[in-house]
Protein backbone atom coordinates (compact mmCIF):
# COMPACT_ATOMS: atom_id res chain seq x y z
CA UNK A 1 0.00 0.00 0.00
CA UNK A 2 1.28 3.57 -0.67
CA UNK A 3 2.00 4.92 2.26
CA UNK A 4 4.23 6.84 4.62
CA UNK A 5 6.66 4.87 6.21
CA UNK A 6 10.17 5.35 8.61
CA UNK A 7 11.55 2.41 7.47
CA UNK A 8 15.88 1.41 7.83
CA UNK A 9 16.06 2.32 4.09
CA UNK A 10 15.10 6.36 3.92
CA UNK A 11 15.36 9.22 1.73
CA UNK A 12 15.66 11.89 4.57
CA UNK A 13 17.12 10.93 7.69
CA UNK A 14 16.76 14.38 9.82
CA UNK A 15 14.74 13.59 12.47
CA UNK A 16 12.43 17.04 11.45
CA UNK A 17 11.60 15.69 8.59
CA UNK A 18 8.76 12.99 6.81
CA UNK A 19 10.82 9.92 6.23
CA UNK A 20 9.42 8.03 3.10
CA UNK A 21 10.73 4.26 2.10
CA UNK A 22 12.15 3.39 -0.73
CA UNK A 23 8.63 0.95 -1.25
CA UNK A 24 7.11 4.44 -1.30
CA UNK A 25 9.13 5.57 -4.21
CA UNK A 26 8.79 2.20 -5.88
CA UNK A 27 5.15 1.76 -5.81
CA UNK A 28 4.78 4.76 -8.23
CA UNK A 29 5.01 5.53 -12.17
CA UNK A 30 8.77 6.70 -12.87
CA UNK A 31 10.05 9.07 -15.12
CA UNK A 32 13.89 9.86 -15.84
CA UNK A 33 15.15 12.48 -18.32
CA UNK A 34 14.66 15.67 -16.45
CA UNK A 35 17.81 16.61 -13.74
CA UNK A 36 16.49 14.05 -11.56
CA UNK A 37 13.57 11.26 -11.95
CA UNK A 38 9.93 12.83 -11.12
CA UNK A 39 7.40 10.47 -9.54
CA UNK A 40 3.52 10.75 -10.45
CA UNK A 41 1.72 11.12 -7.21
CA UNK A 42 -2.39 11.29 -7.67
CA UNK A 43 -1.87 12.39 -11.13
CA UNK A 44 0.56 14.73 -11.02
CA UNK A 45 4.71 14.51 -11.16
CA UNK A 46 7.08 15.54 -8.23
CA UNK A 47 10.80 16.04 -8.44
CA UNK A 48 11.09 12.84 -5.55
CA UNK A 49 12.86 15.01 -3.05
CA UNK A 50 9.80 17.30 -3.05
CA UNK A 51 7.41 14.27 -1.77
CA UNK A 52 7.98 14.71 1.25
CA UNK A 53 7.17 18.42 1.11
CA UNK A 54 4.63 18.05 -0.60
CA UNK A 55 2.91 15.73 1.65
CA UNK A 56 3.80 17.50 4.90
CA UNK A 57 2.70 20.86 3.13
CA UNK A 58 -0.19 18.85 2.69
CA UNK A 59 -1.16 17.10 6.17
CA UNK A 60 0.14 19.98 8.40
CA UNK A 61 -0.66 23.72 6.59
CA UNK A 62 -3.22 25.65 8.09
CA UNK A 63 -4.27 28.47 5.62
CA UNK A 64 -5.48 31.68 7.35
CA UNK A 65 -7.52 34.01 5.66
CA UNK A 66 -5.36 36.91 4.85
CA UNK A 67 -2.92 34.21 3.24
CA UNK A 68 -2.41 34.65 0.06
CA UNK A 69 -0.46 32.06 -2.56
CA UNK A 70 0.98 32.87 -5.89
CA UNK A 71 0.93 30.08 -8.08
CA UNK A 72 2.03 28.50 -11.32
CA UNK A 73 3.66 25.72 -13.06
CA UNK A 74 7.40 26.18 -13.07
CA UNK A 75 8.96 28.70 -15.87
CA UNK A 76 5.50 30.58 -16.15
CA UNK A 77 6.90 33.62 -14.65
CA UNK A 78 6.81 32.80 -11.00
CA UNK A 79 9.76 35.15 -9.89
CA UNK A 80 7.84 38.04 -11.40
CA UNK A 81 4.36 36.97 -10.28
CA UNK A 82 5.60 36.51 -6.30
CA UNK A 83 7.72 40.34 -6.42
CA UNK A 84 4.62 42.23 -8.61
CA UNK A 85 2.10 40.77 -5.07
CA UNK A 86 4.86 41.39 -2.59
CA UNK A 87 5.45 45.36 -4.22
CA UNK A 88 1.70 45.27 -4.40
CA UNK A 89 0.80 44.10 -0.70
CA UNK A 90 3.96 45.85 1.09
CA UNK A 91 3.80 49.03 -0.66
CA UNK A 92 2.70 51.20 2.75
CA UNK A 93 5.40 49.89 4.39
CA UNK A 94 8.23 50.22 1.29
CA UNK A 95 8.09 52.52 -1.18
CA UNK A 96 8.15 50.94 -4.42
CA UNK A 97 10.46 53.66 -6.07
CA UNK A 98 12.74 53.55 -2.65
CA UNK A 99 16.32 52.68 -3.38
CA UNK A 100 15.89 50.43 0.00
CA UNK A 101 13.24 48.77 -1.63
CA UNK A 102 13.85 44.93 -0.36
CA UNK A 103 13.37 43.32 -3.64
CA UNK A 104 16.43 45.64 -4.96
CA UNK A 105 18.34 43.02 -2.31
CA UNK A 106 16.63 40.13 -2.09
CA UNK A 107 15.50 37.75 -4.34
CA UNK A 108 11.76 37.11 -4.50
CA UNK A 109 11.80 33.42 -3.84
CA UNK A 110 13.23 34.74 -0.71
CA UNK A 111 10.22 36.96 0.09
CA UNK A 112 7.70 35.01 -0.91
CA UNK A 113 8.99 31.44 -0.66
CA UNK A 114 8.11 28.42 -1.70
CA UNK A 115 5.90 25.73 -0.05
CA UNK A 116 7.39 22.44 -1.35
CA UNK A 117 10.97 23.82 -2.19
CA UNK A 118 11.60 25.51 1.01
CA UNK A 119 9.15 25.89 3.66
CA UNK A 120 8.01 22.34 4.29
CA UNK A 121 11.92 21.29 2.29
CA UNK A 122 13.56 20.44 5.72
CA UNK A 123 11.11 20.87 8.45
CA UNK A 124 7.72 18.70 8.12
CA UNK A 125 6.27 21.19 10.47
CA UNK A 126 7.81 24.99 10.27
CA UNK A 127 6.35 27.41 12.57
CA UNK A 128 4.66 29.99 10.50
CA UNK A 129 2.55 31.57 13.16
CA UNK A 130 4.66 34.11 13.60
CA UNK A 131 4.73 35.43 9.76
CA UNK A 132 3.46 39.08 9.61
CA UNK A 133 -0.41 39.14 7.78
CA UNK A 134 -0.72 38.68 5.04
CA UNK A 135 1.58 35.89 4.76
CA UNK A 136 2.51 35.32 1.20
CA UNK A 137 3.52 31.65 -0.11
CA UNK A 138 4.56 30.28 -3.39
CA UNK A 139 4.13 26.67 -4.60
CA UNK A 140 3.45 24.99 -8.24
CA UNK A 141 1.36 22.32 -6.77
CA UNK A 142 -1.81 21.69 -8.42
CA UNK A 143 -5.25 22.61 -6.76
CA UNK A 144 -6.32 19.17 -6.03
CA UNK A 145 -3.06 18.58 -4.04
CA UNK A 146 -3.70 21.74 -2.06
CA UNK A 147 -3.97 21.64 1.39
CA UNK A 148 -7.60 21.46 2.53
CA UNK A 149 -7.56 24.68 5.01
CA UNK A 150 -6.32 26.41 1.53
CA UNK A 151 -9.90 25.35 0.17
CA UNK A 152 -11.78 25.87 2.87
CA UNK A 153 -10.38 29.13 4.03
CA UNK A 154 -11.26 32.64 2.40
CA UNK A 155 -7.59 32.92 1.31
CA UNK A 156 -6.63 34.15 -2.27
CA UNK A 157 -4.37 32.37 -5.25
CA UNK A 158 -2.93 34.40 -7.89
CA UNK A 159 -2.44 32.27 -10.48
CA UNK A 160 -0.28 32.86 -13.65
CA UNK A 161 0.12 31.07 -16.95
CA UNK A 162 2.09 31.16 -19.57
CA UNK A 163 2.16 29.74 -23.39
CA UNK A 164 2.95 25.93 -23.00
CA UNK A 165 5.59 26.35 -26.23
CA UNK A 166 7.70 28.78 -23.77
CA UNK A 167 7.05 26.72 -20.82
CA UNK A 168 9.26 24.09 -22.41
CA UNK A 169 11.95 26.80 -23.67
CA UNK A 170 11.94 28.04 -20.23
CA UNK A 171 12.39 24.84 -18.51
CA UNK A 172 14.75 23.32 -20.78
CA UNK A 173 16.88 26.06 -20.85
CA UNK A 174 16.98 25.99 -17.02
CA UNK A 175 17.21 22.45 -16.61
CA UNK A 176 20.93 23.32 -18.73
CA UNK A 177 22.12 25.25 -16.26
CA UNK A 178 21.91 22.37 -13.35
CA UNK A 179 24.32 20.30 -16.25
CA UNK A 180 20.70 18.04 -17.42
CA UNK A 181 21.78 16.15 -20.33
CA UNK A 182 18.58 16.62 -21.90
CA UNK A 183 18.28 16.85 -25.57
CA UNK A 184 15.48 19.55 -26.25
CA UNK A 185 14.14 17.19 -28.73
CA UNK A 186 13.83 14.64 -25.40
CA UNK A 187 12.11 17.68 -22.74
CA UNK A 188 9.79 18.66 -25.25
CA UNK A 189 8.44 14.48 -25.54
CA UNK A 190 8.39 14.36 -21.72
CA UNK A 191 6.35 17.81 -21.91
CA UNK A 192 3.69 16.31 -24.31
CA UNK A 193 3.86 12.66 -22.39
CA UNK A 194 2.37 15.60 -19.33
CA UNK A 195 5.99 14.10 -17.13
CA UNK A 196 7.00 17.74 -16.03
CA UNK A 197 7.54 18.62 -12.88
CA UNK A 198 4.03 19.54 -11.24
CA UNK A 199 2.94 18.60 -14.48
CA UNK A 200 0.97 17.84 -16.69
CA UNK A 201 0.91 21.21 -18.00
CA UNK A 202 -2.88 21.24 -19.06
CA UNK A 203 -4.58 19.44 -16.51
CA UNK A 204 -2.65 21.92 -13.85
CA UNK A 205 -3.64 25.35 -15.73
CA UNK A 206 -7.35 23.86 -16.46
CA UNK A 207 -8.15 23.36 -12.42
CA UNK A 208 -7.13 26.65 -11.44
CA UNK A 209 -8.79 27.90 -14.79
CA UNK A 210 -12.18 25.98 -14.14
CA UNK A 211 -11.73 27.45 -10.42
CA UNK A 212 -11.24 30.92 -11.07
CA UNK A 213 -14.64 30.87 -13.48
CA UNK A 214 -16.30 29.10 -9.97
CA UNK A 215 -14.66 31.17 -7.41
CA UNK A 216 -13.23 34.74 -8.71
CA UNK A 217 -12.64 35.97 -5.45
CA UNK A 218 -10.88 32.94 -4.76
CA UNK A 219 -8.48 32.43 -7.82
CA UNK A 220 -7.38 35.59 -10.11
CA UNK A 221 -6.25 33.09 -13.44
CA UNK A 222 -3.47 35.44 -15.03
CA UNK A 223 -1.36 34.93 -18.59
CA UNK A 224 2.01 35.99 -18.38
CA UNK A 225 1.59 37.27 -21.99
CA UNK A 226 -1.38 39.70 -21.33
CA UNK A 227 0.77 40.97 -18.02
CA UNK A 228 3.61 41.37 -21.07
CA UNK A 229 1.24 43.45 -23.26
CA UNK A 230 -0.78 45.60 -20.54
CA UNK A 231 1.16 45.72 -17.50
CA UNK A 232 -0.58 48.46 -15.89
CA UNK A 233 -4.34 46.74 -16.75
CA UNK A 234 -3.16 43.73 -14.88
CA UNK A 235 -1.44 44.98 -11.96
CA UNK A 236 -4.28 47.10 -11.35
CA UNK A 237 -6.61 43.97 -11.50
CA UNK A 238 -4.07 42.05 -8.97
CA UNK A 239 -3.95 44.42 -6.86
CA UNK A 240 -7.78 44.78 -6.51
CA UNK A 241 -8.45 41.08 -6.52
CA UNK A 242 -5.62 40.93 -3.27
CA UNK A 243 -7.61 44.02 -1.02
CA UNK A 244 -5.24 46.22 -1.97
CA UNK A 245 -6.54 48.61 -4.45
CA UNK A 246 -4.71 51.65 -5.53
CA UNK A 247 -5.97 54.98 -4.90
CA UNK A 248 -6.40 57.42 -7.54
CA UNK A 249 -3.59 59.01 -6.01
CA UNK A 250 -1.74 56.56 -6.12
CA UNK A 251 -2.38 56.26 -9.87
CA UNK A 252 -1.72 60.05 -10.54
CA UNK A 253 1.32 59.42 -8.39
CA UNK A 254 2.67 56.70 -10.90
CA UNK A 255 3.07 53.89 -8.44
CA UNK A 256 1.17 51.15 -10.69
CA UNK A 257 4.63 52.75 -12.79
CA UNK A 258 7.07 52.30 -10.35
CA UNK A 259 5.99 48.74 -9.02
CA UNK A 260 6.11 47.58 -12.96
CA UNK A 261 9.79 49.49 -13.21
CA UNK A 262 10.84 47.81 -9.69
CA UNK A 263 9.60 44.17 -10.86
CA UNK A 264 10.68 44.35 -14.52
CA UNK A 265 12.72 41.96 -16.19
CA UNK A 266 14.88 44.75 -17.23
CA UNK A 267 15.62 45.57 -13.77
CA UNK A 268 15.44 42.62 -11.73
CA UNK A 269 17.73 40.68 -13.60
CA UNK A 270 20.45 43.68 -13.70
CA UNK A 271 20.27 43.56 -9.96
CA UNK A 272 23.38 42.63 -7.72
CA UNK A 273 21.74 40.20 -5.58
CA UNK A 274 19.99 38.51 -8.99
CA UNK A 275 23.34 38.44 -10.54
CA UNK A 276 25.62 36.45 -8.02
CA UNK A 277 23.49 35.67 -5.18
CA UNK A 278 22.10 32.65 -4.01
CA UNK A 279 18.11 31.71 -3.63
CA UNK A 280 17.29 29.96 -0.46
CA UNK A 281 16.42 26.23 -1.58
CA UNK A 282 19.06 23.60 -1.01
CA UNK A 283 22.50 26.10 -1.71
CA UNK A 284 22.40 25.25 -5.49
CA UNK A 285 19.79 27.57 -7.04
CA UNK A 286 21.99 30.49 -7.86
CA UNK A 287 19.86 33.62 -8.36
CA UNK A 288 20.77 34.23 -11.81
CA UNK A 289 18.55 30.80 -13.04
CA UNK A 290 15.52 32.72 -12.79
CA UNK A 291 16.19 35.39 -15.72
CA UNK A 292 17.01 34.36 -19.18
CA UNK A 293 14.83 36.26 -21.83
CA UNK A 294 11.73 37.03 -20.14
CA UNK A 295 10.15 37.48 -23.71
CA UNK A 296 7.04 36.14 -25.58
CA UNK A 297 7.76 34.23 -27.98
CA UNK A 298 11.15 32.79 -27.47
CA UNK A 299 10.17 29.55 -28.89
CA UNK A 300 10.00 30.63 -32.38
CA UNK A 301 13.88 30.07 -32.37
CA UNK A 302 13.68 26.49 -30.79
CA UNK A 303 10.81 24.53 -31.80
CA UNK A 304 9.86 22.80 -35.47
CA UNK A 305 7.03 23.07 -37.22
CA UNK A 306 6.48 19.58 -36.15
CA UNK A 307 6.76 20.38 -33.02
CA UNK A 308 4.26 23.61 -33.46
CA UNK A 309 1.73 21.73 -34.90
CA UNK A 310 2.05 18.60 -32.15
CA UNK A 311 1.96 21.02 -29.50
CA UNK A 312 -0.74 23.40 -30.42
CA UNK A 313 -2.91 19.93 -31.14
CA UNK A 314 -2.68 18.81 -27.84
CA UNK A 315 -3.15 22.24 -26.46
CA UNK A 316 -6.40 22.60 -28.48
CA UNK A 317 -7.48 18.68 -27.70
CA UNK A 318 -6.90 19.42 -23.50
CA UNK A 319 -8.32 22.54 -23.30
CA UNK A 320 -11.50 21.47 -25.60
CA UNK A 321 -14.83 22.98 -24.02
CA UNK A 322 -12.95 25.04 -21.29
CA UNK A 323 -13.42 28.55 -22.81
CA UNK A 324 -9.15 28.91 -21.86
CA UNK A 325 -7.22 29.97 -25.44
CA UNK A 326 -3.99 29.80 -25.04
P1 LIG B 1 10.28 29.07 -11.44
O1 LIG B 1 8.88 28.68 -11.75
O2 LIG B 1 11.24 27.94 -11.52
O3 LIG B 1 10.41 29.86 -10.19
P2 LIG B 1 10.04 31.24 -13.25
O4 LIG B 1 10.29 32.47 -12.48
O5 LIG B 1 8.65 30.93 -13.63
O6 LIG B 1 10.76 30.02 -12.60
O7 LIG B 1 10.81 31.27 -14.63
C1 LIG B 1 11.70 32.16 -15.06
C2 LIG B 1 11.16 32.71 -16.35
O8 LIG B 1 10.54 33.97 -16.06
C3 LIG B 1 12.28 32.99 -17.31
O9 LIG B 1 11.72 32.94 -18.60
P3 LIG B 1 12.61 32.72 -19.92
O10 LIG B 1 13.43 31.49 -19.69
O11 LIG B 1 11.62 32.54 -21.03
O12 LIG B 1 13.42 33.94 -20.11
C4 LIG B 1 12.66 34.39 -16.89
O13 LIG B 1 13.46 35.08 -17.80
C5 LIG B 1 11.29 35.00 -16.72
N1 LIG B 1 11.32 36.19 -15.86
C6 LIG B 1 12.05 36.38 -14.75
N2 LIG B 1 11.83 37.60 -14.26
C7 LIG B 1 10.95 38.20 -15.08
C8 LIG B 1 10.34 39.48 -15.08
N3 LIG B 1 10.60 40.39 -14.15
N4 LIG B 1 9.47 39.75 -16.07
C9 LIG B 1 9.19 38.85 -17.02
N5 LIG B 1 9.74 37.62 -17.08
C10 LIG B 1 10.61 37.29 -16.11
Amino acid sequence: MVGIAIETQTHFMADSYIQMSDEFYKSLPKEEGWSKPIYKYKRYWYPGNYLPSVISFQQQFQAEDTDIFVVTIPKSGTVWLKALTYAIVNRARYTPSSNSHPLLTTNAHSLVPFMEAQLYLHNKNPDLSKLESPRLFGTHIPYSSLPESIKDSKCRIVYLCRNPKDVIVSFWYFLQKFGAKVEFDQAFELFCKGALPFGPYWEHVLEFWKLSLELPQKVLFLKYEDMKEDSNLHLKKMAEFLGYPFSSQEVDEGVVDDILKLCSFQNMSTLEVNKSGRADFDGKFANDIFFRKGKVGDWRDHLTQEMVEKLEEITKEKLDGSGLML
